[in-house]
This record gives structure tokens, sequence and C-alpha cells, in this order.
């Protein structure tokens, strides 16, 4: 799919969720790269730049979405010729979709083994990561249920009970508020993330961080499932994860919004959760406790602090 509709599918969360949105984002990059005409090398880089701009500004939340540029686009910034940076693009982008879907496969094999016989699970929104561990462990023969939430204001909890009664699950679909009502009953909270920040905070969907501390205050292990690239590099020096403010419409219809003058709507997109209410991240690589995240963003990333000594942005950081 070309790069103007990948990113309108961003926008508007035809294609949503973390991974998807990187893999969406890298394809599209690829796409582009086979249609641009550009006469040479400097004039590819400056059309690549500007597609990879395009695909950014969709989305500011989900870290993945730049890491998987970042991977496509230093390919681009190294090469010597024209030829070289077509090649980069093509083997780049098709690298990450494997690596992504792989790391989703690792991670639901080591995820499952955190998940005992007879586990009653809950999950928030729709992560592909979350589920694969929770349909993987069910694959093994384990007795699991699993209870969702419904996910306001975009119910995405309605994407994850179709996928779970798909694979034969046992189900509970719940509005969000009633997590605290059934959090004692849960064995695990098994959610994905958006970002991962150096200090192990998890950015993910809207009310995990009320999730995570239900499930802490009722003694529930919180066990987030992350790839590796959703580790953000940048908040090592000091940037902080924007969290995206969605159309008020979303949550109240606007004829009703403006009959009230003095109500202002509200509708952020994802919250933090502290990694203190984190049990344990599970990436590719392994199981980390969430105080491990420099070293994943140094080890599988990367990205030390010295990447970005001379580096204003993804852009042009010259690195892998
Ligand atoms: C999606 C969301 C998911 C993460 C992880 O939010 O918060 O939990 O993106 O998903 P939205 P995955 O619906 O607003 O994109 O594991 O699939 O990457």
């Amino acid at each position: 799919m070309n790069v103007a509709d990948t990113a309108e599918k961003i926008k508007s969360m035809e294609i949503r969720g973390a991974g998807r949105i990187a893999r969406a984002a890298v394809e599209a990059l690829a796409c582009h790269a086979e249609q641009v005409r550009a006469a040479d090398l400097s004039g590819f880089r400056k059309e690549m730049h500007r597609a990879a701009d395009i695909l950014l500004a969709t989305r500011p939340t989900a870290v993945s979405l730049p890491n998987a540029i970042h991977i496509v686009m230093s390919g681009v910034d190294r090469a010597g010729t024209l030829a070289e940076a077509q090649e980069a693009v093509r083997t780049r982008a098709a690298g990450f979709a494997e690596s992504s879907k792989n790391a989703v496969n690792r991670i639901a094999e080591i995820g499952s083994r955190h998940i005992p016989d007879g586990a009653t699970i809950l999950t928030h929104c729709n992560s592909e990561a979350a589920l694969a561990c929770i349909i993987a462990a069910h694959r093994q023969g384990k007795d699991i249920e699993v209870f969702a939430t419904e996910v306001r204001p975009r119910n995405q909890g309605l994407l994850t009970i179709r996928t779970l009664n798909d694979a034969g699950i046992k189900t509970n679909f719940i509005v969000d508020s009633a997590v605290r009502s059934f959090i004692g009953r849960m064995d695990l909270v098994v959610t994905g993330a958006d970002a991962i920040t150096v200090n192990g905070a998890v950015v993910n969907k809207i009310g995990t961080s009320q999730i995570a501390l239900a499930a802490h205050e009722a003694r529930v292990n919180m066990v987030v499932a992350a790839e590796t690239y959703k580790f953000a590099p940048r908040t090592i020096l000091g940037e902080l994860i924007e969290i995206e403010e969605r159309d008020t419409a979303e949550v109240l219809a606007p004829e009703i919004a403006e009959s009230l003058p003095h109500v202002t709507v509200r509708n952020p997109a994802f919250d933090f959760t502290p990694a203190e209410y984190v049990d344990l991240i599970v990436t590719e690589e392994g199981a980390i406790p969430p105080e491990m995240a420099y070293i994943i963003i140094r080890e599988y990333l990367g990205w030390g602090i010295s990447e970005f000594h001379n580096s204003s942005g993804i852009n042009n950081t010259g690195e892998d």
C-alpha cells in the first residue's frame, strides 16, 4: 500500500496496534522506494525522508513506528549509491517485517510459560503480542479463561473477544470500570505495550495503569508482552513519550458536547504504568524485569547514550 493510504489508515485506526502500525509503515516505505523516480541518491533520500515524515506524523505514541522507520531510513542514509539505497529499503523493510513476526512468535512461546494451567487472565485493549501468549497457552492444552475489557472509547475489546472466541478460549467481556470487581479472581494480567521508557514505565492503552494499580493491590502479577522495538531509545535523553489526545467526538457526540459549554471532553489514548506495578516484560529476547529497559535499548536496539552525540533526530543519525 502507498504512503498516503497507509498514513490515512493509521490515523483513522483502520491499521492499529503498535506492531501492526510498524509493519505497515515499513511496507509503505518499501512500496514508496519502488515508485519513486529519483535521478540520483540525494533525490531518492529526500523523497524517502518526505515519506518517512508523513508516516511519523500519523500517531505520536507507539514508539515501534519511529523505531521501525529508523531501521529502514538509516540504511538509506548510509548507502553510497542510489542502487544501494534502494536495496537497503527492500532488505531492511522485509527484514523488519520478518523479525517482527518472529518476535511475536517467540514472545508467545516465552509468555505462555508464565500462564499456568487453570489460570484466569485479564487483558486490556487488543494486543497481538499479549493475545499470542494467551493463545499459545491454550494451544498447549492449558485450561484458561480470559476476562477482556471493552476499551472505551474505540472498543478494541471487541477485536480481542472475536480473536479469543475464534481460538475457542472461554472469555468474559466486561466494561472497563468492572476491572476492580473482578481482579481478585485473576491469576495474571497480560497486556501489550506501545512504548517502554528507559526507567521501565509501560505506555499502553488508556486504562492500563488503573488495571495495574488494581492488580498490585490484589497481588496479581502484571505481565507485559512487548517486542524489543517497543522500547524507546530517546527516553535515555530525557525525551518524553507523547500521549496522543484523540478527537473528543470519540467520547461524546459533538451535538451533546456543544450543548454543555462548561464541559471539556478529554480523550487521551494511552497512559503510563510505572515500573513498580509491572512484574515482568516478555520480549523476544527473554522475560525481563522492567528495570532492565536500558539494557534492552542498548543491546538490542543498538542505541546507547553515545548514539545521540552529533545526532538531532532519527533521520540523520547515520547509524543502525
Ligand atoms: C493499541 C494498544 C496495544 C499496543 C500493543 O492501541 O494499546 O495494547 O499497541 O499492541 P490502539 P501490539 O488501538 O490505539 O492502536 O501487541 O499488537 O503491538
